[in-house]
């Protein structure tokens, strides 16, 4: 019997939490065969993310998926197996209201890889007075965990050569991927605006090989534009300063984005799903994560770093440039040190990278586990 899911997902700011939400939805339903309800309360956010979504239409089906515009007003009829709240959103009260019992109600958490996550994983609580069971659900980078977004294709992309043609997004060989990444070493670059930009570039600029880096226009440009010298940035131009070339990129399309990830030497990536993107990317990366109150995500950094990079021999090296990109203090000169270490790392990242990706996968935890509840609850 065909199962039925919804999710639904509050666009707090930026990308991340409809980027994860699609592709949920979609591995959902293409993996799994699950007929998948996407309720959404910001379309023209999302609509960077889900191709060929109409952001004035309030309901509409996208790759098997239908996504509905919700907010205060919708009316709820029709309960599916399981609801997922994405990142604690809260469900529409209108929507609890009606919510059988055998609905299964399940939280999905945001992904940390401090150590408590696995003494969470799986908890409930009883909601208010109702007969609902709230379930948290939390990804995670071990098996005691709900593990990380990776649909099946991803390893058989993997084995292609990383700069085959057939990888670059088009939209990169449009502006001369070919020419400008010849014997240079390659870049990505997204981040939150308080990230030290003008010091890397500075970096870049000195180092002894030629820098092509391709920064996403959803960034904030101040930096590099006092940088260069400019009154403003143009998305697609080129600017040149020493052995540093930046292209700045539009906002690709999520495939677009991965295949980018994919044919860099090094990706600088941020918040959550471009994160988990640059550990299946086998290459390596600079996470910024998201700012939270008390400096809790320069914890959640410590434990990630701590985690994934448990054997590698320049752990100390990766943990300073990480630490100098989440809060600028430290030396700029930590970027060289850490390209003149490169290959290290790219061999650590790789063997990281796939020890994970040997893991069951979080859509598929997910299934197993709202089956598993389903059948043992009265
Ligand atoms: O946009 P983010 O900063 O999202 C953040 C985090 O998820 C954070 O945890 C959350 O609390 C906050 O949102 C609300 O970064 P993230 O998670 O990497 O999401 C970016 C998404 O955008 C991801 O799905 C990749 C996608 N993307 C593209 O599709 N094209 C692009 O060109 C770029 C740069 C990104």
């Amino acid at each position: 019997m065909t199962k039925r899911f919804d999710v639904f997902c509050k666009v707090v700011d930026n990308f991340g939490d409809i980027g994860i939400c699609w592709r949920l939805a979609k591995q959902l339903q293409a993996e799994h065969r699950v007929d998948v309800r996407l309720f959404v309360d910001d379309l023209q956010v999302a609509s960077r993310i889900i191709p060929n979504l109409d952001a004035s239409n309030m309901s509409q089906i996208i790759d098997k998926i239908r996504i509905v515009r919700w907010n205060v007003a919708t009316r709820f009829s029709d309960y599916p197996d399981a609801v997922i709240e994405a990142f604690g959103c809260e469900l529409p009260q209108a929507y609890m209201a009606h919510m059988p019992a055998e609905t299964v109600w399940v939280n999905l958490e945001y992904l940390s890889a401090e150590p408590w996550v696995e003494g969470f994983h799986g908890q409930h609580s009883n909601f208010g007075a109702t007969q609902h069971r709230r379930y948290f659900f939390y990804p995670g980078f071990t098996e005691k965990t709900g593990g990380l977004l990776r649909e099946n294709n991803l390893l058989n992309l993997s084995l292609l050569s990383s700069r085959s043609v057939s990888l670059v997004p088009l939209a990169l060989q449009g502006i001369g991927l070919a020419n400008d990444t010849r014997e240079a070493l390659i870049l990505s670059l997204f981040c939150y605006p308080h990230a030290p930009v003008g010091e890397l570039l500075r970096q870049l600029s000195q180092a002894p090989w030629k820098c092509v880096v391709y920064i996403s226009a959803s960034i904030s440009f101040p930096a590099v534009q006092s940088f260069f010298g400019l009154e403003k940035i143009d998305i697609g131009a080129k600017y040149i300063k020493g052995s540093l070339v930046v292209i700045i990129l539009p906002f690709l399309s999520q495939d677009d984005y991965d295949a980018l990830l994919r044919i860099c030497d090094l990706n600088f990536v941020r918040g959550e799903d471009s994160w988990i993107r640059a550990i299946w990317a086998e290459k390596p990366f600079i996470w910024q994560p998201y700012r939270q109150d008390e400096d809790a995500h320069l914890d959640k950094l410590n434990a990630f770093l701590e985690l994934f990079y448990a054997d590698s021999r320049q752990k100390q090296l990766i943990r300073k440039a990480h630490e100098y990109w989440a809060t600028g203090q430290g030396d700029a000169s930590v970027f060289g040190e850490y390209l003149r270490y490169l290959p290290d790392i790219q061999r650590d990242t790789a063997r990281q990278s796939a020890k994970l990706a040997g893991q069951v996968d979080l859509v598929s935890n997910l299934v197993f586990f709202i089956e598993n509840l389903r059948e043992t609850r009265v």
